[in-house]
């Protein structure tokens, strides 16, 4: 017999993709066929008895293309049904051999290939887009060890600390069982009847209420692993890790009518964006970020970091950013790559491994299982996008669509006719060894008492936003309340949820309501611990959670919409075009007719969108150049006026060039307004100017309080 030695693979960042490659089918320049590869003749009219006489049974190719079709659906993930997917690489900056001995975080020169679904987690597959919800951020990483699936959120922490209660709070999330409405909404009783009855959902409401649950865009938010898991190294050694993801252009989020008016007018507004940015070369970045804490530290932090409902301050661990994660290929084929793919918590590599967090354990249950149904039946491992780079050899056999075809006689371990093979691996040659951690105690179903303190985050959260982001969220939960039909439910969660977070928003949300402001209960955190025992200066509040704080250097990928009708001032559009693109910006011209609009020096441009079929929600900034008949016409079209208006509502920065000042004037708009950025006539420095306000992203301060009210 010949004597084997174990397969290996070399992974780059093409790997995944020439894998895939087997899998592909072109039909360019081929000719149609049956599902068993008979050239068909004619696939527009069944096989009758005379033109218009009855279909014969024997229309073999009729039966299998409507059999084919009819079975096309699958069912939809219970959570996270909606979602967008693209593939890419990912890069450790450098070693991490100190701290794990996973093969992706070794070497600087490699590149391992990744395919990363976002998706939103309450509507279903047809759902609007841009719904207030957490986002899903998974990352399957194809490594030569074999697939290592980062399951993640867009925000750090969850609704509840044990995994029995996620059936529970998706339940009262998913429209109600009577009548199956809303889609894609918490704002109904059930939810938040379940919330005002589970304190410890308090500090993951913040979030959800806040503007991180309306992203601009997937590019544009960040991603979290949200429990903390292990990072083992070759000597053995573990550390406490927890993930995040830092996207490179900054965090940015939509205001609420924006989100709801684009729900209508484009649903597809994030998938879009992810799949035009990536066609178009502007690849989404993130940088992975590590908290890493030694074991012995992790009793000084104040929270138990086996609750998932807490977050590690920055300023109190920082994010060490390790590596890149680069999005640089759209999936050839949605169902095949983006539907199919099955993301596990289980699904992990030597150098990598759990920590006891209740809900982590349901995941790593759940996940498996959920692919049964889902994707019928065991052998999803074998979908082209599930499947590891990495090769697989196990007796695993048999079951619904199986691929492989094993060979020999020996389907059992141990063996001696397969030669004893396939052979097992000590940890030293890459077998995974769980980490010995010590465990003992009594068998009972309990919460311990260092999960108990359910306010100090919230509190923690919220006074760390800035007072646009601490309206944002009252404006939210104002909404959210308003739509639910029982008062004793509102009141529930007035009084025994916001009563505990802070004051300001406890009488904010009940003044907006209606209601009686209740008195605050004080409910003592545990925060506190962390000055006691890090002597840190921090932890009343946390900069880093507000998105205020973010950097905003940049205009990259950021959409203009320009508004034109004929006779606008050609050279000012130019010129200004040129400054936006070069600095990484993007114009879209909006008028009222497709085709050409002309320019006042005869010039024609061509019009990239007809106002009728988009809005001011659909871009950052909305520029105007002069001309006097251009803007004449737009003066009075009410649509133009409009968008203007609504840009401005939405803090949103408007330039305007000459004559087009005069739109400002009908849309009643101040030309001194914070944000709006005003060309004087010859004036060189307005793009520079202009510039600056874009990357300012919202000018919050413009009107305090109503400006999300829609
Ligand atoms: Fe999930 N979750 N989840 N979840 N989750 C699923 O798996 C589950 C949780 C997350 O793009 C399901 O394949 C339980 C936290 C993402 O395909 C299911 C619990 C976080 C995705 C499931 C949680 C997530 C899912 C549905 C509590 C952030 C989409 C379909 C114990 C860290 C992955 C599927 C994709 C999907 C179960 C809580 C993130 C049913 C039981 C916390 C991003 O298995």
């Amino acid at each position: 017999m010949d004597k084997k030695t174990p397969e290996t693979v070399s992974i780059n960042e093409r790997s995944k993709d020439l894998e895939l490659e087997r899998n592909r089918s072109d039909p360019a320049g081929q000719r149609m066929t049956t599902g068993q590869g008979v050239p068909v003749e004619d696939t527009d009219n069944s096989l009758k008895v005379g033109a218009r006489g009855p279909t014969l049974l024997e229309d073999f190719h009729l039966r299998e293309k409507i059999m084919r079709f009819d079975h096309e659906r699958i069912p939809e993930r219970v959570v996270h049904a909606r979602g967008s997917a693209a593939h890419g690489y990912f890069q450790v900056y450098e070693s991490l051999a100190e701290y794990t001995k996973a093969k992706v975080f070794q070497d600087p020169s490699k590149k391992t290939p990744v395919f990363v679904r976002f998706s939103t987690v309450a509507g279903s597959r047809g759902s609007a887009d841009t719904v207030r919800d957490v986002r899903g951020f998974a990352v399957k990483f194809y490594t030569e060890e074999g697939n290592w699936d980062l399951v993640g959120n867009n925000i750090p922490v969850f609704f509840i600390q044990d995994g029995i209660k996620f059936p529970d709070i998706v339940h009262a999330a998913k429209p109600e069982p009577h009548h199956e409405m809303p889609q894609a909404s918490t704002a109904h009783d059930s939810f938040w009847d379940f919330i005002s009855l589970m304190p410890e959902s308090a500090h993951m409401i913040m979030w959800v209420m806040s503007d991180r649950a309306i992203p601009r865009s997937y590019r544009m938010m960040e991603g979290f692993g949200v429990h903390t898991f292990r990072l083992v190294n070759a000597k053995g050694v573990s550390r406490f890790v927890k993930f995040h993801w830092k996207p490179l252009l900054g965090v940015h989020s939509l205001v609420w009518d924006e989100a709801q008016k684009l729900a209508g007018k484009d649903p597809d507004f994030h998938r879009r964006d992810l799949w035009e940015a990536i066609e178009k070369g502007n690849f989404p970045e993130y940088e992975l970020g590590l908290q890493i804490i030694d074991e012995k530290d992790a009793d000084k932090l104040g929270i138990d970091l086996l609750d998932s409902t807490k977050i590690i301050p920055e300023e109190v661990v920082p994010v060490r950013r390790v590596g890149k994660l680069v999005l640089n290929r759209n999936p050839t084929n949605f169902f095949a790559e983006t539907e199919q793919v099955a993301f596990c918590t289980s699904h992990v590599v030597p150098g990598i491994d759990f920590t006891d967090d209740p809900l982590l354990q349901a995941r790593n249950f759940s996940y498996l299982d959920t692919q049964l149904t889902r994707l019928g039946g065991p052998n999803f491992t074998e979908i082209p996008i599930n499947r590891p780079i990495a090769p697989v050899h196990n007796f695993h056999q048999d079951g619904f669509h199986r691929q492989t075809i094993d060979q020999g006689r020996a389907n059992y371990f141990p063996n001696s006719l397969g030669g004893g093979c396939p052979f097992m691996a000590a940890a030293e040659k890459g077998g995974y060894r769980h980490f010995p951690e010590k465990v003992a105690g009594e068998k009972v179903r309990q919460r311990a008492e260092s999960f108990q303190d359910h306010f100090s985050q919230a509190g923690l959260f919220f006074r760390s936003m800035s007072k646009p982001e601490r309206e944002h969220i009252i404006m939210a939960l104002q909404f959210e309340l308003a739509k639910v039909e029982r008062e004793e439910v509102r009141k529930r969660v007035v009084e025994q949820i916001l009563a505990k977070i802070d004051a300001e928003l406890v009488t904010e949300v009940a003044q907006g309501l209606g209601m009686t402001v209740p008195t605050m209960t004080a409910v003592k955190g545990k925060l506190e611990k962390v000055v006691d025992t890090l002597g840190l200066p921090m932890v009343d509040k946390s900069p880093a959670l507000s998105q205020e704080n973010q950097k905003k250097d940049s205009i990259k990928t950021r959409r203009i919409g320009v508004l034109v009708a004929d006779g606008f001032d050609t050279a000012e559009l130019q010129s200004t075009k040129a400054a936006i693109e070069q600095a990484g910006g993007e114009l879209v011209i909006i008028s009222r007719r497709l085709g050409m609009v002309k320019g006042a020096d005869g010039q024609s441009v061509k019009v990239d969108k007809s106002a009728l079929t988009t809005g001011s929600f659909e871009y950052d900034a909305v520029f105007v150049p002069g001309g006097a008949a251009s803007v004449s016409v737009l003066k009075k079209d009410g649509d133009s006026v409009h968008f203007i208006q609504e840009a401005y509502r939405h803090c949103k920065p408007i330039g305007v060039t000459k004559e087009a000042t005069g739109l400002l004037e009908e849309a009643d708009v101040s030309t001194s307004s914070l944000g709006v950025v005003v060309g004087e006539a010859g004036g060189q420095d307005f793009p520079a100017k202009f510039i600056a306000a874009i990357a300012q992203h919202r000018f919050w301060a413009r009107h305090d309080k109503d400006l999300i009210s829609g």
